[in-house]
């Protein structure tokens, strides 16, 4: 009898937990590099048209406040996937291709929380966040640690950005087609091997640098850091994207009956910018504008899997981007010339590398058919609170020494609440903080502008205070006016820095 009562409850707890199973969301980030507040339509783009990436925002729940915690890539990056701010680790800026893994595998990742609740978990696309242990990868051999020792099943990966050696896929813990008789040597500091440089023979470019980018000469484009050998292994700009989609689909299919979590991280827009030829012109606005179509047609092959699986209604997608929009970023793309009235950052002030929202306030799109109501949220989130809000999804508790400086946003995620995150950090050369619509940037001796990207940085020796309410555009700064909350915003960023210390 007390067998068959056991029995009984093991069935019905087995039952109890295929059912949690079932319903367990699969989700999916979609990161895009350099993709501004106003490069999408649904975002008040009206020169370029973003039929895929409008059409989660119609389905789903659209931020108009949501920010990376950095105007570029590596810090942005370290934080969403940890859930800790970059500036509080020593060298977590943009990171050269031959790093050594920079986000220490010990810590908590957003893919050790989903692993550890029984998903697979994927990594494709641009990683820059290093490899490798101390004096960084070997090409030539097993390329660890790296995203499999964060929590990563799989990962298919750019190593660093598309403008950065080696221009190699990185499959598992090995590079994609490597012939060992052709081994792969880089250097950041001096040329290795006998490839061309761009400063030595600009002959052979078919893409010219506008800044820097002028070291070894992949597919005739020049590169920042120098390479040799890996011939075979070489990536092909042009047909990259739809490579990494490809990999991205095949991860869904392939796990179309477990939970997963994919982080698939877009080479888009970021340059050197080689559309497909099917892009190539169409967008009248030059290669910038047509890698922004490619990104919602990589977009789109995504939903269209996701559909044809049966799998849309119960997958969670977060777009975003991982740090503002840059037009001029070192090469001769026609993108400053033909960009019309196209604004990349929308109303906002600044871009990439810039103090300014126009740096970190991106795009920030969820969507879960099943549960989230559409509609547009002004909550104020941070892309460091994933790792809090997820594990939350899947009631996992985290210590709070782990991941401590993100916070739990899950209602408003999906929507069920609107309430500001209490405070926000954005790093550029100094730190901003944002609280209550009121935006605070300490003062730095950063350059106040860039003139090879042409980008108002923000920084000022002085303290600037804005009103976002009124002032999203960061016009005019307040700070004289309201000594009294400069002195607040200034005090609660020095707690929050000494909280768990920060190496700026
Ligand atoms: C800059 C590069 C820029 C881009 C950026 C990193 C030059 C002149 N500029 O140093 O092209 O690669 O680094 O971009 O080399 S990010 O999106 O990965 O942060
Ligand atoms: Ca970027």
């Amino acid at each position: 009898m007390k067998r068959t009562c056991l029995g009984i409850l093991i069935t019905v707890l087995s039952c109890l937990s295929v059912f949690a199973q079932q319903k367990r969301p699969n989700v999916i980030i979609i990161y895009a590099d350099d993709l501004g507040y106003g490069d999408v339509s649904c975002y008040g783009a009206k020169r370029i048209n973003t039929p895929h990436i409008d059409q989660l925002a119609k389905k789903g729940l659209k931020f108009t406040n949501a920010h990376t915690t950095s105007s570029t890539c590596t810090p942005s990056r370290f934080s969403i996937l940890t859930g800790v701010y970059a500036w509080r680790k020593k060298g977590t800026g943009i990171a050269p291709g031959n790093a050594a893994l920079l986000i220490d595998t010990a810590q908590i990742t957003l893919a050790k929380i989903f692993k550890q609740s029984g998903y697979m978990t994927s990594a494709i696309g641009k990683w820059h966040l290093g490899l490798g242990s101390k004096g960084g990868p070997d090409w030539n051999g097993e390329i660890k640690p790296g995203p499999q020792e964060l929590g990563f099943d799989r990962s298919y990966i750019i190593p660093a950005t598309l403008d950065r050696v080696p221009c190699v896929i990185v499959d598992n813990h090995r590079v994609e087609n490597l012939d060992p008789k052709d081994p792969i040597t880089v250097d950041y500091h001096q040329k290795t091997g006998d490839w061309a440089t761009g400063k030595d023979h600009p002959e052979l470019l078919t893409m010219k640098s506008s800044n820097g980018h002028d070291n070894t000469i992949i597919n005739g484009i020049g590169r920042i850091g120098y390479m040799t050998g890996g011939k075979a292994a070489l990536w092909d700009d042009y047909t990259l994207t739809e490579k990494l989609t490809t990999q991205a689909e095949s991860f869904i299919a392939k796990n179309k009956a477990n939970p997963f979590f994919m982080y698939f991280a877009s080479p888009n827009i970021h340059v050197p910018r080689t559309p497909n030829k099917i892009f190539a012109g169409k967008s009248g606005m030059g290669p910038r504008g047509d890698v922004i179509l490619e990104f919602d047609w990589s977009v789109g092959r995504i939903m269209r899997t996701l559909d044809s699986l049966g799998l849309t209604k119960n997958t969670i997608i977060v777009l975003s981007s991982d740090n503002g929009p840059v037009v001029d970023d070192g090469y001769q793309d026609e993108a400053q010339s033909l960009l019309g009235g196209h604004k990349p950052a929308g109303p906002l002030r600044g871009g990439k590398y810039s103090a300014f929202d126009g740096g970190t306030r991106v795009p920030f799109i969820v969507s879960w058919p099943s549960v989230i109501k559409r509609g547009t949220s002004d909550a104020l989130i941070s892309q460091v609170d994933l790792v809090r809000s997820f594990a939350g999804l899947l009631n996992k508790k985290l210590k709070t020494e782990q991941a401590y400086d993100s916070f739990d946003m899950l209602s408003q995620l999906l929507g069920k609440s609107a309430n500001n995150r209490p405070y926000l950090i954005e790093d550029a050369a100094g730190l901003g903080i944002i609280a209550d619509n009121w935006k605070y940037i300490e003062p730095n001796q950063g350059a106040v502008y860039d003139y090879s990207t042409k980008t108002e940085l923000g920084n000022h020796k002085e303290p600037q205070l804005y009103d976002l309410s009124s002032d999203i555009g960061e016009r005019r700064n307040l700070a004289s006016q309201y000594p009294g909350k400069v002195k607040l915003l200034s005090q609660k960023l020095q707690q929050i820095k000494d909280e768990h210390g920060y190496h700026l």
